[in-house]
């Protein structure tokens, strides 16, 4: 082991006073495939795991170019200005094939010098603009240390409700002149946003005729939460005070509601599933009987790394009876 990677043990105090190189570290740590890093990374979220979450998670969605990350950019200014300690997740679609997280970082949003902001991005691995296993891990270790996470995603189509698995609440951002929303609509994909922002709305005569466009096809909807359609502009900061106040009264709405803590717990099974899916495999997963197993599980046990390892052993037990009789 070279001097480089033989580190300090992380300090949770250190991440806990949002100290940037610390949480940087403890990225990185999630991000390193070597057993051993592994191991520290599963200890260290099991440590967390116990502490509160004071984050509200939010998606920012929405297809290539709309202005996602321009929003952000008005989001964190609004977040830091309250004294909000912000978390940013970029998944960048493009950087698949180099394999790479190139975009995404403080230098592309604007982030306020010294701020409480952290902002990562990471690629796309798995599926097109869909959140790779170290993005996932990633939102679960800024939930325990922000007051609020921002995470970009391309939405295109599947990938949209792979937001819906980590965000407490999702925007979905579209621009007045394409069409998206409509086709959005068709395709079902409606289903997943809880606020739609229709950006780039300098162009107000499109801007609003695309808002009530989407405001009629939604108004046959009964919901609990009428999901609101905003026109916004990321430029001239048209309407981000109304969607900041969305976002704001989603939270609020979730909170009285009492929805929050079964979104939270559907999460943290869909996470634990994905994974002892990547640890074990189908034939594990199944061995614990599936989600509902683990939903069980989770239900009397909330922490996670460590189910995780407790399950492995259980799991491993099985095979090592099964081979035995052999
Ligand atoms: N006119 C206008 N242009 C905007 C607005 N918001 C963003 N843009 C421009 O749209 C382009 C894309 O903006 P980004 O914020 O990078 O969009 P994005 O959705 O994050 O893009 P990707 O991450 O590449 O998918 C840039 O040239 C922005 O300057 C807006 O409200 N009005
Ligand atoms: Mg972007």
């Amino acid at each position: 082991m070279t001097a480089t990677t033989r580190r300090r043990p992380l300090e949770i105090s250190a991440l806990l006073r949002f100290e940037r190189q610390a949480i940087a570290a403890a990225v990185n740590l999630l991000e390193d495939r070597r057993p051993e890093r592994q191991e520290q990374a599963r200890a260290l979220l099991d440590e967390l795991a116990v502490l509160p979450v004071p984050a509200h998670v939010v998606g920012i969605t929405g297809p290539p170019g709309v202005g996602k990350s321009s929003l952000i950019s008005r989001l964190i200014a609004r977040a830091a200005q309250a004294g909000k300690r912000v978390g940013v997740v970029a998944v960048d679609p493009s950087s698949k094939v180099s394999g790479g997280a190139l975009l995404g970082d403080r230098g592309r949003m604007h982030v306020p010098p010294h701020a409480p902001v952290f902002v990562r991005s990471f690629a796309a691995r798995d599926r097109l603009g869909g959140l790779s296993r170290e993005a996932f891990s990633a939102v679960f270790l800024l939930r325990h240390l922000c007051d609020v996470i921002l995470i970009e995603t391309v939405g295109v189509g599947q990938s949209e409700t792979d937001i819906a698995h980590i965000a407490d609440t999702v925007v979905l951002v579209v621009q007045p002149f394409s069409g998206d929303l409509l086709q959005f609509i068709k395709a079902g994909v409606m289903e997943v946003p809880d606020i739609l922002a229709v950006n780039k709305a300098d162009d107000t005569t499109l801007a609003r005729k695309a808002v009530a466009e989407v405001t009629a096809a939604l108004s046959l909807e009964r919901r609990s939460w009428a999901r609101p359609v905003l026109a916004v502009s990321a430029t001239t900061d048209l309407h981000i005070d109304a969607l900041d106040a969305a976002i704001a009264a989603h939270y609020h709405h979730l909170r009285t509601a009492h929805v929050l803590d079964t979104r939270r717990a559907e999460q943290m099974v869909e996470w634990v599933v994905s994974e002892v899916m990547y640890e074990l495999g189908r034939v594990g997963l199944a061995a614990l009987g599936g989600s509902t197993g683990i939903h069980t599980l989770l239900e009397r046990q909330p922490a996670t790394w460590g189910a995780l390892r407790r399950l492995a052993a259980l799991v491993q037990r099985v095979e090592y009876r099964v081979t035995g009789e052999l």
